[in-house]
């Protein structure tokens, strides 16, 4: 393993979670030549601000037994006590359990979406489980898909898969829902391109059908900031306040395969629209080279 790797100073891909009252983020470890990651870190927080690398918690070396490069993009979640993690690998998608959310994970032994299953790429997982404890699994470039995870949160029912092709659509598709509307958020354009966008739409259920309602965060060439993209969105617990990760190239030299994460607040206007995400060079920032920091002010 490359000390990049080891002592990573570059991440991107953030899905942020939060768990009994601690923030957790699993990211894609970044700063390697053509995103070749074969590992999976945790970073912890208890304020958001303030974030420790816990370290890996699983390895497609040794812990997976049926892909082996292109560790990204992943997602986690919880139930019935145990802690659930989705994981790009290889251009397919693999699901591993453990106790704590820190790891380490056990691989389900089988891609949870195989390579091929489904039109597009099987990459970029996300979770989201709505208020009636459904959870669904969405993942997909080029097309994103969207399925009910079974009850035992390491294989989904190939029966629900519901599929959406939008000419935006690139890839880390990712839901959340507010009362009762659903938000559908996903990555326009490549995430080497400074024009890699997050975009919105809405809809009436999990599966949509989605209304695009237009760019909910972009570049700021005026503050340096470039490539705002494959992001996830959180409730912050007991509140109405939201926050946005997202990765950007990282400031000042960064680029395609050196990205930083970035945090941001998320606002709604009095109708429940998105309103449009300002990235600033002063949000909370998991940056290089100076992890783990990082409030930037
Ligand atoms: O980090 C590797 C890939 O780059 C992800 O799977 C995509 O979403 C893009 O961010």
């Amino acid at each position: 393993m490359s000390a990049e790797q080891r002592h990573p100073r570059y991440f991107a891909d953030p899905a942020l979670t939060c768990f009994d009252g601690r923030f957790y983020l699993y990211p894609t470890t970044d700063g390697l030549a053509d995103w070749s990651s074969t590992s999976f870190r945790v970073l912890v927080s208890d304020d958001l601000m303030n974030w420790v690398d816990e370290g890996e918690i699983l390895n497609l070396d040794t812990d997976v037994a049926w892909a082996d490069r292109f560790a990204w993009a992943p997602a986690a979640t919880a139930r019935n006590g145990n802690y659930y993690f989705y994981f790009s690998a290889d251009d397919n998608i693999g699901a591993a359990v453990s106790t704590s959310p820190r790891g380490p994970f056990i691989d389900s032994g089988l891609p949870i979406v195989e390579r091929g299953a489904h039109a597009g790429r099987a990459i970029d997982p996300s979770v989201f489980t709505d208020d009636d404890g459904t959870a669904y699994l969405l993942w997909g470039n080029g097309v994103a898909h969207v399925a009910r995870l079974n009850p035992d949160m390491l294989s989904i029912d190939p029966t629900t898969v519901t599929s959406w092709e939008h000419p935006t659509f690139r890839e880390a598709a990712h839901l959340h829902r507010r009362g009762t509307r659903y938000y559908l958020t996903w990555s326009e354009n490549d995430t080497r391109d400074a024009e890699y966008r997050v975009r919105w739409a809405d809809g009436p259920s999990p599966t949509g059908p989605w209304n695009d309602r237009g760019v909910l965060l972009e570049q700021s060439p005026a503050r340096g900031i470039f490539a705002t993209g494959h992001h996830s969105i959180l409730r912050l617990p007991d509140s109405d306040d939201w926050v946005i990760a997202y990765h950007r190239f990282a400031i000042p030299d960064g680029d395609g395969y050196r990205r930083e994460i970035a945090i941001e607040p998320l606002h709604y206007s009095s109708d429940g629209d998105l309103e449009p995400v300002a990235p600033r060079i002063a949000s909370i920032r998991l940056t290089a080279p100076s992890l783990p920091i990082t409030l930037d002010t």
